[in-house]
């Protein structure tokens, strides 16, 4: 097993060594349905490795707007080298590739690992020569339990040479329209519930500006429209990041359109980014909230992170911008061992009396998190996959209660959507919550 997790602010060497934003714009813009995946991509020489990268099995609630960017950076750096790369869903076998070399099985959510196991099997039956590497966020989060899978080698965290190259779509079986980005690795908060600290370690690490541009510019080339922010704090140090990042790209023509699908910190929003987001084809945002209840949000130890006033005065400055608050989703968690129903309404009702899109985010506990940390040996002796989001309640909390809730969300995005219906106005008064 080994660790590569750097720690963060480290020099590392710069996408840029592959892919200047320069060069990159000067390549014709090239229609999705047409491309080769190696158009783009540096000469290379050497002896040809076949590559196999495994998205495992696929479970419900893995939506459309979802890739798996750490495999797809593996692709890339693979091509790089100049090998023979073919990307498969479990459980279904290569058309180009005769006998993988390497097989790299991905992982993201822990409670999901049972599809995990059951592809690394899969494909070590199949191809029982080939070198099966198992990494990703379950195998990053739970390295001992990621052993019964059975994968040759388990990498935790980073994979070294592939964390600098852009992700590569066009190796997906099936196109998608966008692309997910991210700029920076790591969070400056530090909250009780969130992995983020322990998958990137401690603080932020900012890829350069150019490094970015360069990857948005190959992406928007590739005929690719849509560009997925996944950051954990995309905002933070923005006049020296995100804004130059998005004026740049201006400056070169590349414009995408752009979908903020990690939450932000609303207290780093001023008046220019609200802005810089109105111009700039900023299709959906999304904030990280978690509570009005400044008890809960220091039990969350998300005191620092300005709570309801931050949030009030981000919203203001995108309403001074006539920035669509329909597309500002608001992310806010539900079922915490410490939260009351009390406050998860009041949460609710202020939301959607802002005219937003409320996000309610129930609880599973990830383990190695301060919260999961708290829970009873009992509870952390269950298999991971009954932590399970949807299904997991914590001590104290109401599973018919939290439903309702999220229901009630679901309710008052539509009218807030569809409508101009506010469910908190005269008639609607209380209807869906109560
Ligand atoms: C963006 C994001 C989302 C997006 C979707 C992401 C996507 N890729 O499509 C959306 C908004 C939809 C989402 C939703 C949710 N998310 Co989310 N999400 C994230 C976030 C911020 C990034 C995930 C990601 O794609 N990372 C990119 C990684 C995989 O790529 P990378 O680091 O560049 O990859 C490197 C390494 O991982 C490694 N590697 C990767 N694969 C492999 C494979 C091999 C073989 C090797 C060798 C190496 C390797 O090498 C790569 C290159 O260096 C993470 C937190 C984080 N910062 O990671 C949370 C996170 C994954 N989400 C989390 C959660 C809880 C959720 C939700 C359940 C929230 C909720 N409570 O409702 C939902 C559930 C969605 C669902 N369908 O079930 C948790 C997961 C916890 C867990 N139990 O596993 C995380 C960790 C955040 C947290 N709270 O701590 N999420
Ligand atoms: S602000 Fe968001 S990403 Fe950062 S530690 Fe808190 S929950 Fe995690």
């Amino acid at each position: 097993m080994s660790n590569i997790n750097q720690p963060i602010g480290i020099k590392q060497k710069s996408v840029l060594d592959f892919f200047e934003p320069e060069k990159v714009i000067q390549q014709p813009i090239i229609n999705i349905q047409h491309v080769s995946e190696n158009i783009d991509l540096p000469e290379t020489t050497g002896d040809k490795k076949s590559i196999l990268l495994v998205e495992p099995e696929k479970y419900k609630s893995w939506g459309s707007n979802q890739q798996h960017i750490g495999l797809l950076k593996i692709g890339t750096y693979h091509q790089v080298l100049g090998d023979l790369v073919e990307y498969v869903t479990y459980p279904n076998y290569p058309k180009k590739i005769n006998r993988p070399d390497i097989i790299y099985v991905t992982s993201m959510f822990t409670y999901w690992y049972k599809g995990v196991w059951k592809t690394v099997q899969h494909y070590k039956e199949s191809y029982p020569k080939a070198k099966v590497i198992l990494g990703g966020i379950y195998a990053t989060l739970c390295p001992d339990h990621a052993k019964g899978a059975g994968a040759d080698e388990i990498m935790i965290g980073q994979h070294p040479e592939a964390k600098i190259y852009p992700p590569n779509p066009l190796l997906l079986p099936e196109q998608q329209d966008f692309a997910y980005c991210m700029t920076s690795q790591g969070c400056t908060g530090n909250c009780r519930f969130c992995a983020t600290h322990i998958l990137y370690g401690h603080g932020i690490y900012q890829r350069p500006v150019d490094e970015v541009v360069g990857e948005i510019s190959l992406q928007y080339r590739r005929g690719i429209n849509k560009i997925y922010f996944g950051d954990d704090d995309i905002l933070y140090k923005a006049e020296e990041h995100i804004i130059p990042i998005i004026n740049k790209l201006t400056m070169l023509n590349v414009k995408p359109e752009f979908y903020v699908y990690g939450g932000m910190q609303a207290r780093w929003m001023t008046p220019e980014l609200a802005k810089l987001f109105k111009e700039n084809k900023f299709k959906f945002i999304s904030f990280g909230f978690e509570s009005v209840s400044e008890e809960v949000l220091t039990k969350m130890n998300r005191k620092g992170l300005g709570g309801q006033l931050a949030l009030d005065k981000a919203l203001d400055y995108l309403r001074a911008v006539d920035f669509d608050l329909k597309s500002v989703m608001i992310f806010f968690m539900i079922g915490l061992p410490y939260q009351t129903e009390k406050d998860m309404i009041a949460t609710l009702r202020y939301l959607v009396k802002q005219g937003v899109m409320a996000e309610p985010q129930r609880w599973a506990p990830i383990p190695g998190t301060l919260d999961y940390n708290d829970l009873s040996d009992e509870i952390k002796k269950k298999d991971l996959e009954e932590l399970y989001y949807k299904d997991f309640l914590a001590p104290g909390q109401n599973d018919e209660f939290l439903k309702k809730l999220k229901n009630a969300a679901r309710y008052c995005n539509m009218g807030c959507r569809y409508s101009n219906i506010n469910v908190f106005d005269n008639e609607y008064q209380g209807i869906m919550i109560d």
